[in-house]
């Protein structure tokens, strides 16, 4: 590559760090709050890891003083949570619960006093148990309404305060865990069901950003996505073609749709072929077309390689490691179960040669991030939040109090450095959340698998005392924000 300056980042560049209600709340039935979809799902055995839970969490909802205060000692610059619906409305689409207006309220102030920039996740998984039960959640097209009275008592309650504001945590992945895998609830194995459940969220998600728009204007709104570049294995076409076909299938199905109100041809009509196409009708493509998300919100933890498929092609052999993880949300193929994924005829996803990998066995690409960022900004021409990109691993707290996490140092800095390659590339880039602030609730790896700059001392079957004790990469951030 050419030699280039690197351009400094901005002065007003959020440097931040990102959590999810559920995954560090705890609380989980006080309040008055309604149980979530989570709450229920997280109790059924078997379904995570050791059978844990977010019911305490790491207690967040108790200590949002100290973590904040943490936050402040850290110099960050922005914090992104995600607000419980079902905080909010506990039966999903009734009474409005003032006790969960200010809690939320309550930690935006904190925030605020302390110079540190709200960003509010309107959903990041947990729709309430009641609007489950009574619309079929995401499949009926009444919890639309159900999700835009919650939408618009938020608006109201801290429209003022708070500037930056993401509709869906990864549609991609929570639509693809919850109805094709059933490793996350409502537990559904039925991919009609998960691309009928995909469309209405799209529905909500336009009706959010038309909404907010109208109750606050002077703000800014758009979805965070979970991207993840496609690599072809080798040059032959066939393998640069199944790329291209992951590409439209992992990425440009749900980018599309958000940026251009418009679904992507070829795997719509792929999915008609198959007979497993949402129903979308003349008023739908006009929702679409007329929501306009102001930035895009980018999780980025690592791409995907692909090859040409072996069903289509059996004379080429099985010359590449197939990836399989059943732990990965960002792996369209993470059980070896072709009948779960009929598309996928259309590619293999294998492991790439040239990457190393975490403890999980996720790959670690920061050049992919570059990549990505330029991507997604020449395509959509869309500012970039950075809502999410970190490092999951099983942190050890020495005997004298230290968590000596250089691996997750080494990790954010190489990732940072490629982001700011993007952005002397030209990319437009509004700020960078890490995942996460403090350790939390890994989904399906429970509280093994640590990703925060605060080390929760806790574990999967002990609560402990969940003090809260700065790692490395605590101090290291804190020296890396003051310097830019
Ligand atoms: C993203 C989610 C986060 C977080 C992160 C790490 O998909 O938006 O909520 O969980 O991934 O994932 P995991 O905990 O599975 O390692």
């Amino acid at each position: 590559m050419y030699y280039q300056k690197l351009k400094k980042f901005p002065k007003n560049f959020l440097w931040g760090a990102a959590s999810a209600a559920y995954q560090i709340e705890g609380a989980w039935n006080e309040d008055g709050k309604g149980p979530s979809i989570w709450d229920t799902f997280s109790k059924i055995p078997g379904k995570t890891f050791h059978g844990t839970n977010g019911d305490v969490a790491v207690d967040h909802y108790h200590r949002y003083k100290e973590d904040v205060d943490l936050m402040a000692k850290m110099g960050l610059k922005a914090y992104r949570f995600s607000i419980s619906w079902s905080r909010i409305i506990p039966d999903g689409d009734g009474e409005v619960n003032q006790a969960g207006i200010e809690f939320y309220s309550n930690l935006i102030d904190e925030l605020r006093k302390n110079k540190i920039e709200p960003i509010i996740t309107l959903y990041h998984w947990d729709i309430p148990q009641a609007s489950q039960d009574k619309y079929h959640g995401w499949e009926s097209r009444e919890v639309i309404e159900a999700f835009k009275k919650y939408c618009r008592a938020v608006f109201e309650a801290y429209g003022s305060r708070v500037r930056y504001w993401v509709t869906f945590n990864e549609q991609n992945v929570f639509t693809a865990m919850g109805y094709r895998w059933a490793s996350h609830p409502p537990n559904v194995t039925d991919i009609k069901r998960m691309y009928a459940a995909n469309h209405i969220v799209n529905l909500a998600n336009a009706e959010a950003i038309n909404l907010f728009h109208q109750m606050v204007p002077n703000d800014q709104i758009g979805p965070s996505f979970g991207y993840g570049p496609a690599y072809p294995i080798t040059a032959d076409p066939k393998d640069v073609l199944a790329a291209d076909n992951a590409d439209d299938f992992n990425n440009n199905w749900w980018l599309d749709v958000y940026c251009r109100g418009k679904y992507p041809t070829l795997v719509m009509n792929h999915l008609k072929n198959l007979g497993v196409a949402p129903t979308v009708t003349f008023e739908d493509t006009k929702l679409l077309k007329s929501a306009k998300p102001d930035f895009l919100g980018i999780n980025y933890y690592h791409g995907g390689t692909f090859q040409q498929n072996q069903i289509e092609h059996p004379d080429k052999g099985n010359q590449h490691e197939k990836k399989i993880s059943k732990t990965d949300p960002y792996l369209m193929q993470p059980k070896d179960a072709q009948a779960q994924t009929p598309e996928t005829p259309m590619f293999d996803s294998v492991q790439n040669p040239y990457l190393d990998k975490t403890q999980w066995g996720w790959e670690i690409d920061p050049i992919g991030f570059r990549i990505t960022l330029r991507r997604v900004y020449e395509k959509y021409q869309l500012p970039i939040m950075v809502t999410e990109n970190g490092l999951g691993a099983q942190d050890k707290l020495e005997a004298n109090g230290v968590i000596n996490d250089q691996y997750r140092i080494d990790y954010l800095q190489t990732h940072i450095i490629e982001m700011q390659r993007a952005l002397t590339d030209g990319v437009d880039i509004l700020g960078y959340c890490a995942w996460s602030f403090t350790d939390l609730l890994s989904w399906l790896n429970g509280y093994k698998k640590r990703y925060g700059f605060v080390y929760i001392n806790r574990n999967d079957d002990d609560q402990k005392d969940l003090a809260r004790i700065p790692k490395k990469s605590f101090y290291w951030y804190r020296d890396f924000i003051r310097k830019n």
